[in-house]
């Protein structure tokens, strides 16, 4: 048992509550990897008095961050698109020379399993040291039955190994492969008869997603994709709305989707909707800055009542970062979310967005003992300035998996 006292300020972020759940001067104690009590200090009750005790030194302490959507595994780098669309070259028009995502897939695909598996790892590991401590991950940039079923075996084997808890998600419909350019139906078919019915038999996926937009899939392809899933079990996520109005939403809606992901360009009747429909929208506040987007419009998606996560998106092309916290302090600056929104964005309506009714993304009692101690005395100090690495110490079940030490900042 372990009884972190000295807690400057406790995010609880209950799975239900419209706050943060913040906690002045608060302990936080933990036993075989769950939360067994969270309080102001003063309230700590004796049966604790013998535990072994670790001080916060007057730190933030917040649940591990869930950041439910990003693009794991991939290969190669885009640096000759950045610079192309630095000089004014649209990133779809990139995309229609064979650039963006089908260059990342050609790299992805003539990458060892060690290479993809090392590169994993490392963004892994950089998102430790973020206080991230469950990742959705996608596929999409395989494209091919034996290159998509080696990313999601890779996550499985990636969440089995740990530290971090890993959701997997099938987007397979990420974007046409060119060999199918002139047969789009015919890679439909490749994902509805042949992909998901060995994913769904493996086990290898929760979720599927689909990248609804005129360059990608239509909203029938989709729900024809979502159709099948759903009939395997497989919940349903989609990159709604990003670059144009495609009615992502509605559909998110009518699928009865975990969560609708993107939204920049959502319709007031899409946020209606997503409301009815108690859909989570995610917000990827570093693609929208990356591609010069006016955000999404998350005060009238949360004054509709809409729960609203906050994600990376991380992805070699519209969004190259693993840095949750800058996709916080984003989501405070440009989309007008208040610290505890942004905060709660990114734990409690995470884990909601991803199904998980274990309590992850709060510090309740049961929950899982997934924790960041953050330099910073509140959650406003936080995210009214903007660092690299603002955690001290990231703890998964119970475990330390991440400490700074003073100065050098080494791995514990
Ligand atoms: N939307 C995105 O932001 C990423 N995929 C998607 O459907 C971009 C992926 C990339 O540019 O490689
Ligand atoms: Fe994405």
């Amino acid at each position: 048992m372990t009884v972190l006292t000295d807690i400057g300020q406790l995010a609880t972020c209950p799975p239900d509550a419209p706050d943060a759940g913040l906690i002045p001067d608060a302990a936080l104690v933990w036993d075989a990897g769950r939360i067994v009590w969270a309080g102001p200090e003063a309230d700590l009750p004796d049966t604790f008095a013998d535990a072994d005790r670790q001080s916060a030194d007057g730190r933030l302490v917040i649940p591990g961050l869930v950041d439910c959507h990003t693009h794991l595994a991939f290969a190669g780098d885009r640096a000759d698109e950045f610079v192309e669309r630095i000089k004014g070259t649209p990133y779809l028009e990139v995309a229609r020379r064979g650039g963006g995502i089908q260059k990342t897939v050609r790299a992805t695909r003539a990458a060892s399993d060690a290479d993809l598996e090392a590169a994993a790892r490392e963004r892994l590991a950089a998102m430790a040291r973020q206080g991230v401590t469950t990742v959705e991950a996608k596929t999409g940039y395989g494209l091919t039955f034996a290159d998509e079923l080696r990313v999601l075996r890779l996550y499985r084997r990636l969440g089995e190994e740990g530290p971090q808890r890993i959701v997997a998600t099938l987007l397979a419909a990420h974007i046409v492969p060119p060999e199918y350019a002139d047969d789009r139906a015919a890679y439909v078919r490749l994902i509805v008869d042949e992909m998901l019915p060995a994913v769904a038999n493996e086990g290898l996926a929760d979720f599927v997603d689909v990248f609804v937009e005129e360059t990608a899939f239509t909203a029938f392809e989709a729900w024809t994709i979502f159709a099948a899933a759903h009939a395997y079990g497989l919940g349903a996520k989609l990159h709604a709305d990003q670059l144009s109005d495609g009615d992502g939403a509605a559909l998110a809606a009518e699928v009865g989707a975990a969560s609708a992901d993107h939204l920049e360009c959502v319709s007031p009747d899409g946020i209606r909707a997503l409301a009815e429909a108690g859909v989570v929208a995610v917000s990827l506040p570093i693609a929208t800055l990356v591609l010069g987007q006016e955000p999404l419009p998350a005060r009238a998606l949360l004054d509709a009542g809409v729960r609203v996560a906050v994600a990376t998106d991380l992805n070699p092309g519209s969004a190259p970062s693993a840095s949750l916290g800058l996709a916080l302090w984003l989501a405070c600056t440009r989309q007008r979310m208040t610290p505890e929104e942004a905060l709660r964005g990114a734990t409690a309506e995470a884990a909601h967005s991803l199904r998980l009714a274990d309590g992850t993304g709060s510090l309740t009692p049961g929950s899982p003992a997934d924790v960041a101690l953050v330099d910073a005395p509140s959650l406003d100090a936080w995210l009214s300035t903007w660092r690299a690495e603002p955690v001290r110490r990231t703890v998964i079940a119970g475990e330390t998996v991440w400490e700074r030490r003073d100065g050098s900042g080494t791995e514990g």
